[in-house]
């Protein structure tokens, strides 16, 4: 059977990277036992980008400047993997790639971009990273940074008759997260944003019932607030500071990878029981991975909202 598999969008240094890193930690506890690295060479490179960012959160500097980050990604990345449930082996991917390939008006890009949607439509879960600080600040001046319009434009050209799920994932918002004024500032302006996205999973749309979507903050260092913006070469950087006295502290990042596998997981178990022979060889094993992501998968973290929460299985109401 084809993989089962999901891919982060984003522009530039936005944090995609850093997301999947993140994600790639939650492996061991999320599925103790139950995963197998296809190629352990390519995590080495998730793994690496979190150590960097550990370092970089544990930097004695008090500013820190995102050019300085992570070292931004050269080429798509697939990353392979396998959930073991007893005898059998799911195979599920995810993919990362350059921000600036997302760029559709760019002549030498075009041919990446093609790429991107072709990932995007072979995908049945989408985390769009979402560049926080340019939503939040000035009004909004500088949100088109955020390429939200080029975000949706390839979600919304993704969509076929199958099922998908859309995570939207606020990063570098440790800073909104603080109090519960600017949480519900933060999560009413990515609904904002991403109002056509959403719209699309309501009834009056011809993707009712097979596209989900949810909101999901997360804070991938917990100890860096977002500074000031400063402009360079063309550019507009962002200027990070260290809160005194708080260590590195990612919170909520096993969330999108609890609400991807989940949805992968449980979609994978429905094609199965529906024949004979799938039913029969389903094992209990499988149901208990699906249980264990599922068993802390989170509907009140900070900021966020989930929309057609059905298609995840969840209650109406959440
Ligand atoms: N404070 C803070 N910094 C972050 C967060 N997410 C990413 N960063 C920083 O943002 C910079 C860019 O992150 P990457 O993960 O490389 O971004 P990317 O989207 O993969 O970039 P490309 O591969 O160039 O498209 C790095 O320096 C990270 O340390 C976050 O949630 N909080
Ligand atoms: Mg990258």
């Amino acid at each position: 059977m084809n993989e089962l598999s999901f891919t982060v969008l984003g522009p530039y240094a936005c944090g995609k990277t850093t997301l999947l890193a993140c994600m790639n930690e939650c492996f061991g506890a999320l599925m103790p036992g139950n995963f197998e690295a296809g190629d352990p060479e390519t995590f080495r490179l998730l793994t690496e980008a979190y150590r960097q960012l550990e370092r970089d959160a544990q930097d004695d500097g008090d500013s820190l400047f995102f050019s300085g980050g992570v070292t931004g990604t050269d080429t798509d990345h697939h990353y392979r993997f396998n959930v073991k449930a007893g005898r059998s082996r799911i195979p599920l991917k995810f993919t990362d790639f350059p921000g600036e390939w997302l760029d559709p008006h760019d002549p030498e890009n075009g041919a990446k971009y093609s790429e991107v949607e072709r990932i995007a439509r072979e995908s049945s879960v989408i985390i769009a990273v979402i560049d926080s600080p340019y939503l939040m600040h000035h009004g909004g001046m500088y949100s088109d940074e955020a390429r939200i319009a080029e975000i949706e434009h390839v979600i919304e050209n993704s969509l076929t008759d199958e099922e998908k799920l859309i995570l939207i994932v606020p990063v570098k918002c440790e800073r909104y997260l603080e109090s519960e004024e600017d949480t519900e500032l933060l999560l009413s302006t990515v609904k904002k944003h991403f109002a056509h996205t959403i719209s699309l999973t309501c009834e009056a749309s011809p993707y009712c019932g097979k596209l989900a979507a949810a909101i999901l903050p997360v804070k991938t260092m917990g100890n860096v607030v977002f500074g000031r913006f400063e402009k360079k070469d063309g550019r507009i950087l962002q200027v990070y500071r260290k809160i005194i006295g708080r260590k590195f502290h990612p919170e909520y990042t096993d969330q999108p990878l609890r609400y991807a596998l989940s949805f992968l997981l449980e979609g994978y178990r429905r094609k199965k029981s529906a024949s004979l022979l799938g039913r029969l060889t389903m094992s209990r094993e499988l149901e208990d991975v699906i249980d264990s992501v599922w068993s802390e998968l989170r509907t009140d973290i900070p900021g966020s909202e989930i929309f057609c929460p059905e298609l995840l299985g969840l209650e109406e109401d959440v």
